[in-house]
């Protein structure tokens, strides 16, 4: 018996084993590229450049330094309405195909569906980003233990179609806390080694919770799995500053450092040149020493 093949000895949950190698969580804090995939109510003529810009965005987030790559197909977006699986591989799939053809980057699929994550999976994903935290479709986390593959927990209340209508919290904190624990249990007992836990900032939150989220992750960070952040020009930063959705920048970046500076590991951006930059300076001012003659 040794440490190699006995299944109870938990391997790092810091060292992601992915099919293309170890992503390592531990040597600097990573950074998680958005691509959307968005619909199109023309041809498929129309689906096929939305397609190909999809692609260009993803080469170029890659030059600029992407660790991981977020490829999604279902808006998530408040009040935005539920799609059904077959459009949603539709979009997705082509786009992980032609990633595959020329980087060997991570990518993780945004999805709640587990027949739209095994083909994602099958195309050369791979990790799971799933919002629901594998409350959705019951057969997710059985795949994801399946595959091996690292799965996203994201905590959201309700639906995305009505979780921003009224949400209220005793304390955010502990109720994130007790859903993680719930979800990490679940997980486990489907076989899933391999965790990342995600707050779901302006999923289900007033100002006030995404506030004391972020001030509070170390809280989080205390289950021993890595964190992932997306504060990425979110609307707490808008009513906080009064900027537009595209005037967000600054805020994206301020709230990624502080979430890093509080434990998170991954930052999941839309802005890849300017996250990998900031985070590049933070991790400087962390390890002088590596600075030193
Ligand atoms: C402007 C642009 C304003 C985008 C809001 C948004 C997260 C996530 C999303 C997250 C994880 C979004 C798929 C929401 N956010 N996955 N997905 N964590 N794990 N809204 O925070 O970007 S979509």
């Amino acid at each position: 018996m040794n440490t190699v093949d006995n299944p109870l000895v938990l391997s790092d949950p810091f060292q992601l084993k992915l099919r293309s190698g170890v992503l390592d969580l531990r040597a600097r804090p990573l950074v998680m590229g958005v691509v959307n995939v968005t619909p199109d109510s023309f041809s498929d003529g129309g689906r096929y450049f939305r397609r190909a810009d999809a692609v260009e965005h993803v080469r170029e987030m890659v030059a600029q330094g992407a660790d991981i790559i977020d490829v999604g197909g279902e808006s998530t977006r408040p009040g935005s309405e539920p799609v059904d699986a077959g459009e949603e591989m539709k979009r997705v799939l082509p786009v992980i195909e032609a990633i595959r053809k020329f980087s060997k980057v991570p990518v993780s699929i945004d999805t709640c569906k587990a027949e739209v994550a095994r083909r994602a999976l099958d195309t050369g994903a791979d990790i799971i980003n799933d919002v629901s935290g594998l409350r959705f479709d019951p057969e997710m986390a059985k795949l994801a233990g399946e595959r091996g593959v690292p799965v996203v927990i994201m905590h959201m209340k309700g639906m995305p179609k009505t979780m921003q209508r009224n949400p209220y919290y005793d304390d955010v904190v502990t109720e994130v806390v007790e859903f993680f624990k719930d979800r990490i249990d679940h997980a486990r007992a489907h076989g899933v080694g391999s965790i990342i836990l995600d707050p779901g900032i302006g999923f289900g939150k007033r100002l006030q919770d995404n506030l004391r989220l972020l001030h509070s992750l170390s809280v989080f960070a205390d289950l021993g799995w890595p964190l992932l952040i997306g504060t990425s020009r979110k609307s707490f930063i808008g009513m906080i500053t009064g900027a537009e959705a595209g005037e967000r920048l600054g805020g994206t970046l301020a709230s990624s450092l502080v979430a890093v500076m509080n434990g998170a590991r991954i930052v999941r951006v839309h802005d890849v040149r300017e996250a990998v930059q900031a985070l590049r300076v933070l991790d400087a001012i962390h390890h002088p020493e590596q600075w030193e003659a």
